[in-house]
């Protein structure tokens, strides 16, 4: 007999959590699944040395509960993955969440049974389970991209992923190590990486934009500062476009419109200050290309003044705009090329052409390792839905529906696939924002939603074909102002070959939340309730 339950929740990371608890407080009986050993999701799998959130520690953290915020102390300005992962298992101990967490078990499909309006949800545990809702916490950065390079399965050395790494610690001393990919997870873990392996060879297709983390320990005085003002900052970044930074500087000018001696002087004290926000310096970096290109070489000229070897400094400098990649941040990244165990490799110039049982061949070289670090990311914000057999009304799957790239409406719903909810899905914020913002915004409007369906007595509830087409015109309307549609970026899902390209986020957290207000207030526009 199938288990019944009135929500399923697929995936216990940030969303997850949050998810069950808000459920279980307004009366549903709620399960959620997880693939993995224990909860975190993101930061559960991401165990690569360095890995560290490149938001705030103090923002990007829950908001939910006053008494939580005070009585967890952040250690650093970005927390590693240790210290958040630690945060979320804190979390699920707190609210009592782990008798509702299915850990090792694996969600293999969804199909929504027409005549009792109704899921089938099973696991790779042979289980069957029944519920009215189905919320997909999959997170967006959840399935690892390994890339189908020639003879990449014959290495005889190790091989690793970031975003699979193992639990225990990986030791690289003495040995010669390859890694492949210059994306956040690169470029975090190569100082790290360089600091402990006798050689390390680095693989880069495209050079990558990094700011300075500065990072640097809280002291309590800081930390008690912060839980004095944190009702303030929370709600700052409620009404910020990318969910945090409420404190930091606003642009206040067009780059254009200053001088270039005004300009040097806001660019050098960003990049003092470290972090992501320095793509904040004027109104205009991720509009107008003119502007984009002196922030740009701003930091072109700064890689230059950090690394000794001019052909190298080349080799590392971006020429796409900078933005259009997620911007990285890094302690040292740059200056890790003036080690003498460290070499790049430029792969636009000779690229891998086959992995061997000994290393790596290029067109233009063999090299030998004793290990091989995939820093290659991810099919990110759809991979891992995409993964799952979804089928909604008449059988019809999601990989169907999406054929030509996601189809939602707000980021939430698909339809054809009722009462099931994507959190942080593409056609939203997500993950041009603080996450966790994105993703409590997300828990608390789809449990007003359903706890009003079982107020009106309904049963159904899925979102209008119409108005998911034009709602992934405007997400793209919106992008087209912008300059992130310029480069092959995983926003595209250009990373991915033979993935449709279609830019995924949505830009602006502030007027997003203020859209799917008015939606429910227009007596939830778009969708269909029955
Ligand atoms: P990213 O940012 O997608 O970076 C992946 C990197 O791997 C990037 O440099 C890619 O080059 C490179 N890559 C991917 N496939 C290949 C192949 N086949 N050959 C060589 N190089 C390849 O993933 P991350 O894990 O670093 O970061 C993901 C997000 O996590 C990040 O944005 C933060 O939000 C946190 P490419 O640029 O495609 O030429």
């Amino acid at each position: 007999m199938p288990s019944e339950f009135d929500v399923v929740v697929v995936g216990a990371g940030f969303a997850g959590l949050y998810m069950l608890k808000r459920l279980r407080e307004q009366g549903w009986r709620a399960i959620v699944f997880e693939a993995g050993d224990g909860v975190g999701g993101t930061w559960y799998w991401n165990r690569y040395p360095g890995a560290r959130c490149d938001v705030p520690s103090i923002e990007y953290s829950f908001s939910f509960d006053p008494e939580l915020e005070q009585e967890w102390d952040w250690k650093e300005r970005y927390a590693t993955q240790p210290e958040i992962l630690a945060y979320l298992e804190h979390v699920a101990e707190r609210y009592d969440l782990y008798r509702d967490i299915r850990l090792r078990t694996r969600v293999e499909s969804a199909h929504f049974d027409e005549s009792s309006g109704r899921w089938e949800v099973k696991t790779d545990d042979g289980e069957t389970t029944m519920a009215r809702y189905v919320v997909m916490a999959t997170g967006c950065l959840s399935s690892a991209n390994m890339p189908d390079i020639p003879g990449r399965d014959s290495f005889e050395g190790d091989t690793y992923h970031t975003g699979r790494w193992p639990h225990h610690k990986v030791d690289f001393t003495g040995k010669r190590v390859a890694v492949i990919g210059t994306g956040s997870s690169g470029i975090q873990s190569i100082p790290l990486l360089a600091e402990e392996a006798e050689q390390l060879t680095v693989f880069q297709r495209t050079p990558n934009y990094s700011v300075p983390a500065h990072n640097q320990d809280h002291t309590p005085e800081y930390m008690q500062a912060v839980k004095d003002e944190y009702r303030a900052i929370r709600a700052e970044n409620r009404v910020s476009p990318i969910g945090f930074g409420g404190r930091v500087r606003p642009a206040e000018a067009n780059a254009m419109d200053l001088t270039p001696e005004q300009r040097a002087v806001e660019l050098e004290k960003r990049w003092e200050e470290g972090g992501l926000t320095f793509l904040a310096a004027f109104m205009d970096v991720v509009f107008n290309p003119e502007a984009n290109a002196q922030v740009a070489d701003f930091v072109r000229r700064k890689i230059a003044s950090i690394v000794d070897d001019p052909e190298v400094a080349a080799m590392l400098s971006p020429d796409t705009y900078i933005g259009c990649k997620r911007l990285c941040v890094d302690t040292g990244y740059f200056a890790t090329f003036n080690r003498p165990n460290v070499r790049l490799v430029d792969l636009r110039k000779t690229p891998i052409v086959q992995i061997t049982p000994s290393g790596v061949r290029t067109s233009d070289e063999t090299f030998e390792f004793d290990a091989i670090v995939f820093a290659t990311g991810f099919d990110a914000m759809t991979g891992t839905l995409l993964r799952i057999d979804i089928q909604g009304r008449d059988g019809k799957t999601l990989k169907e529906a999406w054929a030509e790239g996601p189809k939602t409406y707000l980021g939430l719903s698909v339809p054809d696939f009722p009462n099931m909810f994507i959190i942080t899905g593409p056609g939203s914020p997500s993950v041009l924002t603080n996450m966790v913002t994105s993703i409590e915004q997300h828990v608390e409007w789809i449990t007003d939603c359903i706890n009003k369906m079982r107020d009106e007595g309904r049963r159904t509830i899925e979102a209008k074909p119409e108005d998911a087409e034009q709602w992934v015109a405007y997400v793209n309307q919106i992008a087209g102002f912008t300059l992130y549609t310029n480069c092959n970026s995983w926003y595209l899902g250009a990373n991915i070959p033979g993935k449709p390209r279609v830019f995924m986020p949505l830009f602006g957290f502030n007027t997003y939340e203020d859209v799917c207000k008015n939606v429910v207030e227009d007596d939830y526009r778009g969708f269909v309730r029955v």
